[in-house]
Parts: C-alpha cells; structure tokens; sequence
C-alpha cells in the first residue's frame, strides 16, 4: 500500500558531514585522522559503546591478549607515535590495547567528533542526493555522501542456538561482550564452550579461580606456545632504531607481521633438520610457526609434518592419555583455522579441577535449569561461557542495515555470499567503503598494518572523488565478480579451504552461505594491486560526474 505520510526525511531534521564513519576501534581512529586532520572534512564517527576500541573495547575476558606481538601490533603512520609508545610484554593483554587506542584517540584529538553509545540502526542512499542517510538508536539522522563502515571482522558474537538457555539458572557470557565489571569466578562450577583463539586464552585463566572448569570442546584445536614475556628497556630500543626496516618489511610482505617465511620446502631437508626448525619455533613462540617452511599451507604432506610435530609436543604436555587423544584428534590441517597461541591451555588440563568433555561425539542435548545436559547427564554448573566466535567478516556489515539505490539492501545483494571489489567496494551501493572487508586479507594478517593500507586508499578515493567533481564511485559488477573468483581461486590453490568447519568460510554459523572470505594472495601483492587501482583512475569502478 502506498504510504501518504510525509518521508522521514522532510520530518526530521539531517545533520550533514563529508563523510561518516561506523566504529570508533582502529579503522575508524585511523579513518577519522586522515579525513579531518589532513584532509580537513567535515567527519562524523559513530560508535556504539562508550569509549574507542572497538574489538579491545568488547573482548574484556579472562586472558585476553593480542596474538600478535604488541610491538608490531600498532598505528604505523607516525614514527613519532610509535617511538613515544612503550608496550610491557610481548603480548600485550586486553587492557594495555585499550589504553593505547585511548592514547591515540587523544593525541590525535579524536574524541570531539565520535558519537559514542550510538548504535546505527539504519543507514539508505539516497538516490536525489547521492548521500548517505544515516539512523542512529538515538533517533538522529545524519548524511554524507560518503560512508565508510570500520565495524571490524569479528565484532558480532555468535551465541549458539542451544535448547533450554532461558531455563538456565545460572548466569551465561559472551567472551566478546564481557561484562566490565568482570566475572567472578570465585568458587563456581563453571562450562565453557570454545576452544577457538579466545577459549584458549580463556581456559587456562578461569581455571585458576573457579572450583571446576569444564571445557566443552567440538573440534580439537592446535596451538602452539606463545612464550609470552615482559619486554626489556633493550629489546624496545633495538625495535625503535630497527623501525624504518621493520616497517618496510611489514608493509611489503604477505602478513603483515615482522617475520619472512622460510624459503625452504618441508622435505628439502633432512627429518633431523625438520625437526629441529620446528623446535625452534615451538621455543620462539607465536604466530610466526607458520613460516616454518613455505609450503605448510599448499603441500597436505608438509602440513602433516607440522601437524604431526605438534600433535607429540601436545601429548608430551598432557598427563591424561584420553584427555591427551581428545585434544589432539583434530581434523584439519594445521592453520587452516585460525590457529591460536597459547600460555599454558593444554597444561590446564592437568589441573584437578579442569575436565574436558568431547561434544563432537556427544553433543549437547540442553541446557537445563542447572548446567548442560549430554549423554543423559547433567553437569552442573553456575557459569556458561561462551567462547563460540562470530559471525565473521559479514556479520558486522549486516547488522548495520545498509540499503543502496532502490533499497535493495546488502543482505540481498549477499545472499549467496559476498561479493566485493578488493574488500572495498560493493556493487550496487555507491560511495560506501568497507574498512577490511570479505574479499580483502584482513584476518589473514597482522590487523593494523591491513587496516593503514585500506583506510589510506579510501581516504585518498574520497580526496580524488571530491577533487574530481565525482558523485557516485561504486564498484562494476564485473570487477566485483572478477575479484570474487580471484580470492576463491587463490584460495583454492591452497589448503585453507579443507578446513570445512572454518569461520573463513563462513560455515562456524548455521545457514551462512559457503565463501571463503579473506584474500590469501598477500598483503604486500594486495597493496600493489589496490595501488594500480587508484593509479589507473579507480579501474574496476564506475564513476558518475556531479551533476550542475
Ligand atoms: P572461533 O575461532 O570461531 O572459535 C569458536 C569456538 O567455539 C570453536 O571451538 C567452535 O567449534 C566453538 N563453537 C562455535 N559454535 C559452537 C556450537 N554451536 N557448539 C559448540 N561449539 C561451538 O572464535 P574465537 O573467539 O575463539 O576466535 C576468533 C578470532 O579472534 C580468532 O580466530 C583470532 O583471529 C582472534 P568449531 O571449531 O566450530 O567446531
């Protein structure tokens, strides 16, 4: 039926900007930095809690860390920031983020134009202006012909859908939307559910406090030591006067951390030396396993060699043999999944007071009045953690309700999956930039270095669209398409899409249409094809004059 009221828009008042940014963590920090302090526009950041932070704003459980090491896990665009900036240990806890993006958000005078505690609910294009109409849960409208979503990859919890959770007496959490006042644990019997990254620094942290933890595990999870350890006044000089080099190196190579993959194959070398490259790695720590050897993730019988090599280093560690066998069993290659790293997980398994109980053999049946039920029994319990992810990558992007011209909204343009122009752009909704979008190689690599380089391409899109006279940028179905099958094929070139159950795929939340997600091409290469991009004049975009 045709509405006969006035639109919304004639009703309500607008507030206008150059361009409007969702999420106040390091995207939308970075974002607002180049767009009005050197670009001098009018910006406007919506955020929905009530500080910065974004992933360190929400992600307040038990042990959470950074996986990657904090030295390099940081803004990079001014040196001044980083050589003025002191990190406490090499990975650095949830807290110490937090205060660095406060930092920053302060230093850079950032906060005056950051609606905090404003959740967007809406936001449309608006064909007559070609602008952005942005609702807010406050009942505001602003607009701009730019929108640029900075809302994370891994910001919407995924709670399983588990019969009886409103029976639950108990009191039940999220990991990444933990209370601030924190939980106690004191005493408690208490379930938790996950051993991605996040239970897996959870574990060994309740641990510690409750009475009993029971660790409820679907699929086993490799993880290698972190060897963690505060930094000294020495190592943080050499880091700083290393910088320019180390900054190079980060920028142009695949992941974005501070270490080269091996050059070398699995088998060209000896078992003894195969050996002992991964005892080193093992003792160095970290992400940086991986780069072991550089065919662990496209050669199934080099990973199996890693795989296996973990597998005894776990078993070595954990005193039980079923409970040894049950963390172990796993069924994919080693990093497929995220892999996690850890500060003494598969130790806590030799705490008195820690069970682990295997639900890809038994699922849960429930969750009654007094714990979760399976097998028939009851484990009682006054606590339920959920560390069960999220709805990765597109779930952020879709919460925001985003519409393009003619109201079709993103959900229908991705309901066989998303489609994007390098993680930038999306076909069919004009002047909307996404900050690590599906399709670009975000979670693949150290976050902030992948954030710096799309955030600065959009800024300087909007700088050349502006200078141009440009009303609408919007993404070719072609080069979306071209670019979909691009980061499908890379992917299918490697091991990463065995894993079936892999939030890069999409597949850790019932019904979410099957596509691998980030781009595994490389940051550095990535970097060099977005360049082309912007040199050629935005090819793989269409561009539509202002009008007048
Ligand atoms: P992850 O890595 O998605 O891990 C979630 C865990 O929760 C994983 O073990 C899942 O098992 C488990 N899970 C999810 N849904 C269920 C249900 N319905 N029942 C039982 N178990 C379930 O999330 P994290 O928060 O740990 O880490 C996210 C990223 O943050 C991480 O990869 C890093 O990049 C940082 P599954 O493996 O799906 O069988």
């Amino acid at each position: 039926m045709p509405d006969a009221a006035p639109s919304p828009d004639a009703q309500a008042s607008i507030a206008t900007f150059d361009a409007l940014v969702i999420g106040a963590g390091f995207a939308g920090l970075y974002a607002l930095h180049l767009l009005r302090n050197q670009q001098g526009l009018k910006v406007r950041v919506l955020e929905a809690a009530d500080g910065v932070g974004g992933t360190w704003y929400w992600n307040r459980y038990p042990g959470a860390r950074c996986d990657s090491e904090s030295w390099s896990y940081c803004f990079q665009f001014d040196d001044a920031l980083v050589q003025e900036w002191t990190w406490s240990e090499r990975y650095p806890r949830q807290p110490e983020i937090l205060r660095y993006l406060n930092h920053v958000a302060d230093r850079y005078d950032l906060r005056r134009d950051i609606a905090f505690s404003t959740r967007v609910t809406g936001a449309r294009f608006d064909e007559a202006s070609d602008r952005w109409v942005v609702t807010t849960d406050r009942g505001e409208r602003l607009a701009a012909p730019f929108l640029i979503t900075a809302v994370g990859c891994l910001s919407a919890a995924n709670i399983p859908d588990i019969p009886g959770l409103a029976d639950f007496r108990g009191r039940w959490v999220h990991t990444g939307e933990w209370p601030h006042e924190g939980v106690d644990f004191r005493g408690k019997r208490v379930g938790m559910i996950g051993t991605g990254s996040t239970g897996i620094q959870a574990a060994p942290v309740i641990a510690e406090e409750a009475a009993q933890l029971t660790v409820f595990q679907r699929t086993p999870n490799y993880s290698v030591p972190a060897q963690n350890h505060p930094l000294d006044d020495a190592f943080r000089a050499r880091k700083k006067a290393e910088w320019p080099v180390l900054r190079r190196l980060m920028r142009s190579n695949t992941n974005g951390h501070p270490y080269t993959i091996s050059e070398r194959d699995t088998f060209s070398v000896s078992e003894e030396e195969r050996r002992a490259a991964y005892a080193q790695a093992w003792d160095q720590g970290g992400l940086s396993f991986r780069a072991t050897f550089r065919d662990m993730m496209v050669n199934k019988a080099a990973n199996d060699e890693a795989s296996a090599y973990i597998r005894e280093r776990i078993r070595a560690i954990v005193k039980d043999p079923r409970t040894a066998e049950l963390l172990t069993a796993f069924d994919h290659p080693f990093a497929t999944k995220r892999p996690p790293i850890d500060t003494g997980y598969f130790e806590t398994f030799n705490r008195d007071n820690v069970r682990l109980v295997d639900i890809r053999a038994t699922p849960i049946e429930r969750i009654a009045a007094d714990g979760i039920v399976i097998g028939g029994e009851t484990i009682p319990l006054d606590i339920i953690v959920f560390a069960t992810g999220f709805d990765a990558m597109t779930g952020p992007l879709l919460k925001l309700g985003i519409a393009g011209p003619g109201g079709r909204t993103l959900a229908e343009a991705w309901a066989e999956g998303p489609r994007t122009y390098l993680g930038l752009g999306v076909e069919g909704f004009p002047n909307l930039f996404t900050v690590t979008g599906p399709g670009s190689p975000s979670v693949l690599t150290n976050m902030p270095v992948a954030i710096e380089q799309h955030v600065e391409w959009i800024a300087s899109a909007i700088a050349w669209a502006r200078a141009n006279r440009v009303a609408r940028i919007e993404a070719t179905g072609e080069a979306a398409r071209n670019w979909t099958a691009h980061v499908n094929e890379v992917a299918e070139r490697t091991l990463y899409p065995t894993a079936k159950s892999s939030w890069y795929l999409g597949a850790n939340i019932p019904g979410k249409p099957r596509v691998f997600m980030p781009y595994l091409g490389g940051l550095g290469r990535y970097r060099e094809i977005c360049d082309e991009v912007a040199a050629s004049g935005y090819r793989g975009f269409a561009v539509t004059p202002l009008r007048g």
